[in-house]
């Protein structure tokens, strides 16, 4: 057996993962630490009629609902069951009109750091604004205040210290896709690099 698990859980472990109990912290570059939320906000952009752009409190004021789910990071470790609360896509483009060229999305994240995915990913209703996780609001290093959460991707694409979301024609390359990650990365096909 993949995990020493029962059948059930391993059933929702992609080939070459394995449990952690933990919750593991990665990322490139340097956490960043807020001390004031006024210089902070929340771009969307890109191919939508008008841009929009979030005060934290106007953010912070947005429904919320429940989301529970499973992550898989691309270095193997996956992480089930997690409850968290976020802002649903759904929610947020209720208040977005995209133009219709509109197909893939980049997320941008403090310090400059990407990630992209197609459109269609992105509306799914598994995909969310997480704001908290396990009754907790997210931890600096996990991404306070806002990261994305994408679980049927590789967890490089849940962006934490989401600063925008872009909408584009084409599909470009974040900041992992550059340095050798897949465009796509669904774990459950090993798109873990580019040459899988
Ligand atoms: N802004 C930003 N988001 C990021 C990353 C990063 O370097 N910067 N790393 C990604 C990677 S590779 C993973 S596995 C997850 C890890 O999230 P965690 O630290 O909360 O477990 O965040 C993703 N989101
Ligand atoms: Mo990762």
């Amino acid at each position: 057996m993949l995990n020493g698990g029962n059948k059930e859980t391993n059933d929702r472990v992609p080939p070459g993962q394995t449990l952690t109990e933990g919750f593991p912290v990665l990322h490139y570059g340097s956490v960043p630490y807020y001390h004031d939320m006024s210089k902070w906000d929340l771009k969307i952009f890109g191919l939508v009629e008008e841009e929009l752009t979030f005060t934290f409190d106007e953010f912070m004021a947005l429904p919320r609902r429940e989301f529970k789910n499973d992550i898989h990071c691309v270095t193997t470790w996956s992480k089930l069951d997690n409850v968290w609360e976020g802002v649903s896509v759904a929610t947020l483009m209720e208040k977005v009109k995209l133009k219709p060229e509109a197909k893939y999305v980049m997320f941008h994240a403090e310090h400059g750091w990407t990630t992209n995915l197609p459109i269609e990913d992105f509306l799914l209703d598994t995909t969310f604004l997480g704001i908290k996780h396990n009754g907790e609001p997210l931890t600096p290093e996990h991404g306070y205040p806002v990261r994305t959460v994408v679980p049927h991707l590789y967890f490089w694409k849940s962006a934490k210290w989401l600063r925008g979301i872009e909408f584009m024609e084409k599909d470009k390359p974040g900041f992992w896709e550059r340095n050798g990650y897949h465009m796509y990365g669904d774990p459950w096909k090993e798109q873990r690099y580019d040459f899988d």
